[in-house]
């Protein structure tokens, strides 16, 4: 049975970006559970900026589960990522994610890399680039996992980065370099762009799917633009895949029905109760 999160985003320099909710964590988990989403999926500023307390209230409250946190603050605040040339600069992005892994790991739930992963820079080579991110998300891997975290990296559109853009990319990354702790997060919005066919791409990553990012050709919410549905359920039902589906995606027309739109597509497809 596949589990429902929707996004929420804490961080007002992300504001026009692909989250569902914004702010005021109390009332979006109410919403989420009124909606009945099983999850959500944090997009917080850093680690240390998180008030557990307040997620342990508004989760217990409305009888929900975190699913994951995401890292692309340390990217859009301090322009942080894990392949830069200057090794303090992937030190720095190395412990911001940490951070996070540490209050999600008090959670059992997953640390997100998506833009941390950063990007091959001018000047330097791909071969170059992979090996900082193969390193990185070795260490990081064994660490969310004592932390009672995991990693999830995800693989982003060409637009955001020159690194990993497909599912094979990311199989590649993590079997080639034998790396534990790290499966792959796909988001149907870069597979869209990136991948010959979304449903062989999910087949390909197989048990290295680890969370996917449920939402429209134009990054609207699923319903309001031109995926096949019905191909991307069989694939996930041939792989019995059991993690979550979360709503990643714009507030269109606003939070409210874009989350409500979301849930009913579960219902449709998935018999979400
Ligand atoms: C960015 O485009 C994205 O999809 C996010 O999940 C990564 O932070
Ligand atoms: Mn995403």
């Amino acid at each position: 049975m596949i589990k429902s999160a929707v996004t929420i985003s804490l961080v007002p320099e992300a504001k026009g970006g692909p989250f569902v909710y914004w702010d005021n964590l109390p009332e979006n988990c109410a919403k989420a559970a009124r909606l009945g989403f099983d999850a959500v999926e944090i997009f917080p500023p850093s680690g240390p900026e998180l008030d557990r307390r307040a997620i342990e209230a508004a989760l217990k409250q409305n009888g929900l589960q975190l699913a994951a946190l995401g890292t692309g603050a340390g990217w859009v605040k301090k322009k942080l990522h894990l392949t830069h040339a200057d090794p303090a600069i992937r030190r720095q992005a190395a412990e911001f994610i940490q951070e996070v892994s540490n209050v999600a790991g008090e959670f059992g739930a997953a640390t997100i890399i998506g833009s941390m992963q950063g990007r091959v820079d001018p000047g330097q080579s791909r071969d170059e680039a992979l090996k900082y991110l193969a390193e990185a998300l070795a260490v990081l891997g064994n660490h969310a996992t004592s932390a009672g975290s995991r990693l999830l990296v995800e693989p982003l559109n060409r637009y955001e980065t020159n690194l990993l853009n497909r599912a094979v990319d990311g199989i590649q990354l993590i079997r080639g370099n034998a790396i534990t702790g790290v499966t792959l997060l796909m988001d149907l919005f870069h597979m869209n762009i990136e991948e010959r066919s979304i449903p062989e791409a999910l087949k390909e990553a197989g048990p290295l799917l680890g969370h996917v990012h449920f939402v429209d050709s134009n990054r609207r919410p699923a319903g309001n633009g031109h995926l096949d549905y019905a191909s991307i359920i069989a694939a996930l039902t041939e792989l019995n895949y059991e993690g979550f589906l979360s709503a990643e995606a714009l507030p269109f027309p606003d939070s409210d029905s874009a989350a409500a739109q979301t849930i009913q597509m579960f219902r449709e497809f998935f018999h979400h109760v």
